[in-house]
């Protein structure tokens, strides 16, 4: 390609052609072009959000000249590409990732200094990108970082959906849904108007002869709508490699029918067609583990995966190699069961386009895909009702059931004395209507399936798909534990520890290789480290501190042990146990002589996070959290000893103020929950000691920093069973000082008891299918530890730096290395300079 285009004209690009700005005047320089041109602004007018965007655009201009390089290395190396499915990316902002990632934060600084402008101010203006959800989209956002980081040859597909996760407001104590609109002057993507798919649904499906008169399906008649590219630029850290996010937007297609309707005067109907195409990426479904089974959503999916794979097979094809090479190009993992389709299109693909034989077309399809499992609640498996998939997508359905067919033969063959074990592994489940159980698709058409962290990845292989373990053998199943990325959890949140372990490690090394934080126990007695340790914790609580006071209007005393619980609201996620534990605190400081009052270790308990708009019992936790606020922080009779606050709209950038300000922080799902978990992380690297229950990942970093740095309790995921099976037998007692908490609650100490009797009757009357009276008591005695070890500051302090010394396994980059060895069988693609 190259070698065709004349010198003189590849001379008067290389002439002309763009350059990064390299220190500070260029990037001021840059600057001002931007405000003056691109935005229209002078020295007059020239606000902090017409700053934000001039240096936003400045950046992007940097990243668009490195990501533009990228994709020309990567498209003429011509190696295999890992392609990253996800429903959800959980950005947050991306400005201040840039400016570190590519090593010019300080010039920013100093050039907006010039100019009249903070750093901070100016960061601050930036709308965060939230189009997800909780852990899994934010997993999705800290893999593309290490991807680029690491410089592998990857890219993420998702959807651009107009409105991401709603903007959460607390009204009279209630959580209040308003849309998040957050597309207006985003600097960050690229519309692509010349590169579009057009993607069918419903029709018919036909059978037809080919050129050779082989009989083949056609998908006939239908509607199309229109899939637009719109692309993202991810810089990696410390490194050129700038890879791409590319998210699908739908419009109506430019096709005849609306044209013919618009001739025909029909203008009305053509405007509704079109805005029900849009329809399909305007909205982020806001459920957090929980499926809903809306055809909507089944739109998107579909949607989504036949566009990313159109581009795939479009660029695989640009190669001329033959298909069977296809799975040594291209790695497809699949987020969670979201993008299963994609499988069954690849597959159509095949058979159905480029007229490959069934075995031939699997074999490809099943090198190709891998498949990550998030979770082992039964409601947020995904299952799609027959009836529906047949209207939306007939042929897929019939390759389902063909899918289904050969695998069942090969079962039976395999076990034919077992016939239970047929209809146990049936993609198709044999209900009212029939389903179609997405999960088992992933796994029949995936090479590798895994869990996020160990306890559930043995789970996955003993309980939910022990018999495709039996099918398959136990190598098909594996396990990758969760992590996260340093440069935004570490580097980003916390500069100020980030700087203080480069003082001491003679660099940030560490932020790429996060296992060097093991060079840190050296200095745990280091008295001057010590010190700036503890400094700094105490500045983020400050920082953390101004937050609550400027959102709630509470003021906090920072000297308080901060024990924070952040996270999705959830009924499994166990924030009821933590306000029933504060109302026991709150009554026992109440009943308390003014001598025993001195001994109380000061705490203020911060809570966050959204509760899905239609799920009630979530709600009802965050009404009760807030109607507890009001009432323990307007006792002035307890003062500082309790203070309770709700943080409003929990999203990525004010994560990345809370994970720095924790003493403790709280990981307490039911054992045996929790797929992984990952603020547990965010908490520990940023010096924040966790209580927490046997789960997830919980249980990997006691491995790792020690059980004697963790605060663990609670039941283990091996008796839950048991101990459910035995309060549905009516076996229960609810806990004394638990009862204690109901009675306060019923005597409407926070209000009117009406409001929360849902909640309360869910433990006392309909079995405590989470466990919370069953941990109660272990969960309140291992408080008081916390409140124990708390006095004991010097102790407290050598727990926090070596947790933080020892978490080097929790790095997306060690993630990211695995998923490519182990399932991608991907190598990195080195930059020379
Ligand atoms: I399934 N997760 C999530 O955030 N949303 C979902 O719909 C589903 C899973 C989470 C799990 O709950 C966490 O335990 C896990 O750490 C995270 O996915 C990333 O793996």
């Amino acid at each position: 390609v190259e070698a065709s285009i004349p010198e003189p004209l590849r001379e008067a690009w290389r002439k002309y052609s763009a350059h990064e700005f390299t220190n500070k005047d260029e990037f001021e320089r840059e600057l001002v072009r931007h405000i003056e041109t691109t935005l229209a602004r002078s020295l007059y007018n020239c606000d902090e959000l017409a700053a934000y965007s001039g240096t936003a655009l400045a950046f992007r201009d940097r990243l668009i000249i490195e990501w533009n390089r990228t994709q020309q290395r990567q498209t003429f190396t011509d190696q295999k590409r890992v392609y990253y499915l996800s429903l959800e990316f959980l950005m947050g902002r991306a400005l201040d990732n840039a400016m570190l990632n590519v090593g010019m934060k300080d010039a920013a600084r100093e050039g907006l200094q010039d100019l009249g402008f903070r750093i901070e101010d100016v960061i601050g203006q930036e709308h965060d990108a939230a189009l997800g959800n909780g852990g899994l989209g934010r997993l999705a956002a800290c893999f593309l970082d290490s991807l680029a980081t690491l410089n592998y040859p990857a890219w993420g597909y998702g959807l651009r959906y107009r409105y991401g996760i709603f903007k959460q407001e607390i009204v009279n104590g209630y959580q209040m849904e308003v849309p998040d609109y957050w597309l207006d002057n985003n600097p960050w993507e690229f519309p692509r108007h010349d590169i579009t798919v057009d993607i069918k649904f419903y029709g018919q499906v036909k059978k037809k002869q080919d050129e050779n008169g082989k009989l083949v399906a056609s998908w006939e008649e239908g509607e199309t709508v229109q899939a637009v590219a719109y692309d993202v630029p991810i810089p990696g850290y410390g490194t050129k490699t700038t890879n791409n996010l590319r998210l699908w937007s739908s419009k109506a297609s430019s096709g005849e029918f609306d044209f013919q309707k618009f001739n025909a005067g029909d203008y009305e109907s053509a405007v509704a067609d079109q805005q029900s195409a849009e329809t399909i990426s305007a909205v982020l479904y806001p459920n957090d583990n929980l499926e809903r089974g809306k055809e909507l959503r089944l739109k998107q999916q579909y949607f989504w995966c036949a566009a990313s794979l159109y581009d795939i097979v479009r660029r695989f094809k640009k190669t001329k190699r033959a298909w069977s090479e296809f799975p040594d190009q291209v790695a497809i993992q699949l987020n969670d069961t979201h993008p299963t389709l994609a499988i069954v299109e690849m597959q159509r693909i095949l058979i159905d386009i480029e007229g490959l034989e069934w075995d031939e077309a699997w074999n490809i399809v099943t090198k190709t895909f891998g498949y990550t499992n998030h979770t082992v609640l039964p409601e947020a498996l995904e299952k799609w009702s027959v009836p529906l998939m047949q209207n939306l997508l007939p042929r897929h359905l019939q390759i389902i059931y063909d899918i289904n067919l050969y695998f069942l033969q090969s079962v039976e063959k395999q076990f034919p004395n077992d016939r239970e074990i047929l209809s146990r592994v049936s993609i198709i489940e044999e209900s009212h209507p029939k389903m179609v159980r997405m999960a088992y698709i992933a796994i029949i058409g995936s090479h590798k399936v895994n869990g996020v962290a160990e306890l559930h990845s043995d789970l996955l292989k003993s309980t939910l798909f022990k018999d495709f373990v039996d099918i398959y053998g136990v190598d098909r199943f594996t396990n990758v534990t969760n992590g996260v990325t340093p440069r935004r959890w570490l580097h980003q949140a916390n500069p100020a520890l980030s700087s203080l372990i480069a003082e001491k490690l003679g660099g940030h090394e560490f932020l790429t290789d996060l296992t060097l934080l093991d060079k840190l126990e050296a200095f745990v007695d280091d008295k001057d480290f010590r010190r700036k340790w503890a400094h700094i914790k105490s500045d983020n609580k400050l920082r953390l501190a101004r937050l609550i006071k400027d959102t709630t209007g509470y003021t906090v005393n920072p000297e308080s042990l901060f024990d924070i619980q952040v996270k999705r609201i959830h009924e499994y996620k166990r924030q009821q146990l933590n306000i029933f534990g504060v109302i026991h605190r709150y009554l026992k400081i109440k009943g308390m002589s003014a001598a025993e009052r001195k001994k109380v270790v000061p705490r203020v308990s911060i809570f966050g996070g959204k509760a899905a708009p239609g799920y009630w019992m979530a709600k009802t936790i965050i009404h009760l959290i807030n109607k507890v606020a009001a009432v323990v922080n307007n006792d002035s009779d307890v003062g500082d000893l309790l203070k309770v606050i709700f943080i409003e709209d929990y999203n990525v950038s004010k994560a990345e103020i809370i994970c720095p300000a924790s003493d403790i922080s709280e990981h307490i799902s039911t054992a045996g929950t929790e797929g992984s978990g990952t603020s547990n992380m965010k908490f520990v690297l940023n010096g924040g000691l966790i209580i927490g229950t046997c789960d997830g990942a919980n249980i990997e970093i006691t491995r790792e920093i020690g059980d004697q740095n963790i605060f663990l309790f609670g039941n283990l995921a091996e008796d839950v069973e048991d101990l459910r099976h035995r309060h549905f037998y009516g076996d229960f007692q609810l806990d004394p000082a638990l009862e204690k908490v109901f009675k306060a609650i019923k005597d409407n100490m926070f209000g009117d008891a009406g409001d929360f009797s849902a909640l309360t009757a869910s433990i006392e009357e309909h079995g405590d299918y989470y466990l919370v009276s069953d941990d109660f008591h272990s969960y309140v005695t291992t408080q008081e530890m916390v409140d124990e070890a708390f006095l004991n500051k010097e102790e407290w302090l050598a727990k926090s730096i070596t947790s933080v010394a020892r978490m080097g396994f929790f790095s997306t980059d060690r993630v990211i290395n695995e998923y490519a060895d182990s399932i991608w069988n991907v190598e990195p693609l080195a930059v020379k300079d």
